[in-house]
């Protein structure tokens, strides 16, 4: 038989492959060749014959899918802490938006910063989700709000992703805000985006699904279709942020009658939208950062979703005015004691279920073999632990593509 190139021994495995909800295989082995998982089980089920050019002893540890932030807003220039303080002397969101500041605020400071500022001012907030085990990260545009600044933050994404340890997917969230110059002409701005952005950034390869922001603070379910219906032109998967603040849109439904890989937030999802999303087979993305910072009370409607067989995943919405969360780790405690998730569903979703949000399941989100060998080996007694600490992080090591990408203490031969 062909050598592989590593093999991890004594290691438990959580999979999330398979009915049991961790997938839990103990005292396994797993093998790694080209960059793939390619045999994985029972240590004592390990072929006679079978050799590997590395072993690692993981110590009884735990081996799981490399984790995958879903949706982040992670390129962008500048913070609103000011706003924070705003917020906490009474202002809403809603109100600090209406007023010019929030999204607004960041598109200057974006609109400022060149490519460089932008991966840099980036690049540290990508290592720490990179520190925590992530292995593919999801970064929205949406806020240069004009093309040229909108390509700057998706070329930004893309030298994050080759530069770095880590798979980068991109979207185009050029409707996420009214830029300043289109007050008052909506319409025209979503002409602007369906019919010169989105074609341009996609013929430059900058754009790997498209996002809108279907809010009444920001654009209808009318102005959403338009980007759907654009995006559908150009093949180009979609997604939706929706029932975020109100249930006034139904940008879930909508996006789920477009084939959308996921629809996100969903705190106001009505029964209608759960049905929707049930019958697309869309994934839900919960983001408990966010409802934690803008200390939203309306829960999404967990129980609703696990009923209806929606896939639920977690993912940090790292953005500096709702979210500024670069911590994957933190959300999945967040989504537990906030949102009452499971733990086995918490990882499910930042491993399996993110996964399919980026429509990247075949590839990623589950140890099997055949997938990508994007791992992480864990410093913990069992996988709930990954959910049950607050600041802390267990990560032993951390493999990328089957090559070790940060390693702490563990032992290799
Ligand atoms: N929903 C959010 O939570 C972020 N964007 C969105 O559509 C907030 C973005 C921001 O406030 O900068
Ligand atoms: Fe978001």
């Amino acid at each position: 038989m062909a050598a592989w190139d590593l093999l991890f021994r004594r290691v438990h495995l959580a999979t999330f492959a398979g009915d049991e909800p961790y997938g839990m295989l103990r005292d396994g082995a797993l093998a790694v060749r080209a960059g793939r998982i390619v045999w994985l089980g029972a240590e004592r089920d390990l072929p006679r014959e079978a050799r590997a050019a590395q072993e690692i002893d993981g110590a009884g540890r735990w081996l799981l899918p490399g984790l995958i932030d879903c949706h982040t807003h992670l390129v962008h220039a500048g913070n609103r802490a000011q706003e924070f303080e705003l917020r906490l002397q009474g202002a809403s969101y809603e109100e600090i938006a209406r007023a010019g500041g929030g999204i607004r605020a960041t598109v200057a400071a974006t609109r400022a910063a060149d490519e460089e500022a932008l991966v840099a001012a980036s690049r540290p907030r990508l290592d720490r989700l990179i520190a925590e085990g992530v292995t593919t990260v999801e970064i929205k545009s949406g806020y240069g709000l004009e093309l040229s600044a909108e390509r700057r933050m998706l070329r930004a994404a893309r030298t994050l992703g080759d530069t770095a340890p880590v798979r980068v997917t991109t979207t185009f969230l050029g409707a996420h805000a009214l830029p300043p110059e289109y007050d008052g002409r909506a319409d025209d701005y979503i002409a602007e985006v369906c019919d010169v952005m989105l074609p341009a950034l996609f013929r430059e390869g900058l754009v790997d699904a498209v996002d809108a922001f279907c809010e009444h603070i920001a654009f209808s379910p009318a102005q959403t279709e338009a980007v759907f219906r654009a995006a559908r032109a150009l093949r180009l998967p979609v997604r939706v942020h929706a029932e975020q603040l109100s249930d006034s849109g139904g940008g879930a439904a909508l996006a789920a009658r477009y084939g959308a890989l996921c629809a996100d937030h969903l705190e106001h999802l009505s029964d209608t939208g759960a049905a929707a999303l049930a019958a697309a087979g869309s994934v839900a993305v919960l983001l408990p950062g966010a409802f934690y910072f803008l200390r939203e009370t309306q829960l999404p409607p967990v129980a609703r979703l696990r009923a209806l067989g929606v896939p639920i995943a977690i993912a940090t919405d790292c953005n500096p005015g709702t979210s500024p969360l670069s911590s994957l780790l933190l959300a999945l405690n967040m989504a537990c004691v906030l949102f009452r998730l499971a733990p086995a569903e918490a990882l499910a979703g930042v491993t399996r279920n993110a996964a399919r949000a980026l429509g990247r399941v075949s590839d990623l989100g589950t140890l099997e073999a055949g997938k990508l060998a994007d791992l992480g080996l864990w410093n913990v007694d069992a996988p709930v632990e990954l959910c049950y600490h607050l600041g802390y992080n267990p990560l032993a090591l951390r493999m990328f593509g089957g090559q070790i990408s940060g390693a702490g203490d563990v032992a290799q031969g």
